[in-house]
């Protein structure tokens, strides 16, 4: 999607659409939308594509006006969140690392982020059967604050009914054992950015198992620099590619063997 192919009169739209975004003029925003969709172009296209921008641009009022047009027209929450907001950070991260962007336009894309996604978050609802949920413990590891990617896990899994107990960043090995016992949780869920830290998730898996809590409790682990064998290594279940894969994974696998889903004693 390339806005210079568009109709010029589209583009004249988006662009007031923008400015209506800008300055919260909700009434500009749901009659430009009708216009856009009267034009019959592929609003879902343009939407989730602005989405992405107002992210990378850590434009907050004009993607939190985006996800009302994201509502508006019926784009599903969970595609808004992962292909538009989300998206958008990605793109601020390459940027990122190839020099183009700096630490405060990352903290800046980053409420935008979270802005649209207080906003898509009733959408995001739960998914469950009606069973009692079960309990993940999720968090991201010791000597590591990134925790955009585990909070899209958190925010992926607690839509398809899992209650997660969110221990945040920079979380110690034992915290995770210790937090997988008191609440009796099913399933573990680490995150890391680094390569530097790693080497704290074995530490987790370990003390899961001298604790004899390992057979009972399903573990995920991701982030960026993971990979499907380096999971395996470590003796972790599973490493999905993203938040998205986490919860579906999480989902089929308590469903396929119901007797792992049974609380810790
Ligand atoms: C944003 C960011 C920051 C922000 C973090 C803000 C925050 N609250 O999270 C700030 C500015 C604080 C920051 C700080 C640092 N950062 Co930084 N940061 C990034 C950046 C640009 C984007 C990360 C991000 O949020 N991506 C978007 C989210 C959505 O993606 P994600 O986290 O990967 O999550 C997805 C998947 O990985 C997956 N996922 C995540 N968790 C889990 C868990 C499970 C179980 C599963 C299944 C999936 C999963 O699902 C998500 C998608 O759905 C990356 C570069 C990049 N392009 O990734 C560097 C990057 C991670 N940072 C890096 C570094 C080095 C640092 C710093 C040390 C300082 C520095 N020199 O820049 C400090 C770290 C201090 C510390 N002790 O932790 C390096 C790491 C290098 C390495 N390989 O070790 C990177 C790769 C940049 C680089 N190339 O130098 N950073």
């Amino acid at each position: 999607m390339e806005f210079d192919e568009l109709p010029e009169e589209v583009r004249e739209l988006i662009e007031q659409l923008d400015e209506a975004a800008e300055d919260e003029e909700e009434e500009a925003i749901e009659e430009l939308t009708e216009k856009l969709l009267d034009t019959g172009v592929d609003m879902e296209a343009i939407t989730l594509k602005k989405l992405s921008l107002c992210v990378m641009d850590g434009e907050e009022e004009m993607s939190v006006g985006w996800t009302k047009v994201a509502l508006k027209i019926g784009i599903d929450p969970f595609k808004a969140l992962l292909k538009g907001l989300a998206a958008g950070m990605s793109l601020i991260g390459d940027k990122y690392e190839k020099g183009e962007a700096f630490v405060p336009q990352l903290m800046i894309a980053s409420s935008a982020m979270y802005e649209g996604m207080e906003l898509l978050s009733p959408y995001l609802k739960a998914n469950s059967s009606g069973a009692d949920p079960s309990t993940v413990v999720i968090g991201t590891v010791e000597g590591d604050v990134h925790d955009i990617g585990k909070n899209l896990v958190k925010t992926l899994l607690s839509a398809n009914g899992f209650n997660c107990v969110d221990l945040g960043n920079d979380v110690e090995a034992d915290r995770f054992v210790e937090a997988a016992k008191e609440y009796q949780a099913t399933a573990v869920s680490m995150s890391t950015l680094m390569t530097t830290t790693m080497a704290e998730m074995p530490k987790v898996i370990n003390m899961l198992e001298s604790s004899g809590m390992r057979d009972k409790i399903k573990v995920m682990v991701g982030g960026a620099p993971l990979s499907t064998d380096y999971a395996a290594k470590i003796g972790a279940d599973v490493s999905p590619k993203d938040a998205a894969g986490a919860a579906n994974w999480l989902k089929t696998t308590l469903s396929e063997s119901p007797s792992d889903t049974e609380n810790l004693n």
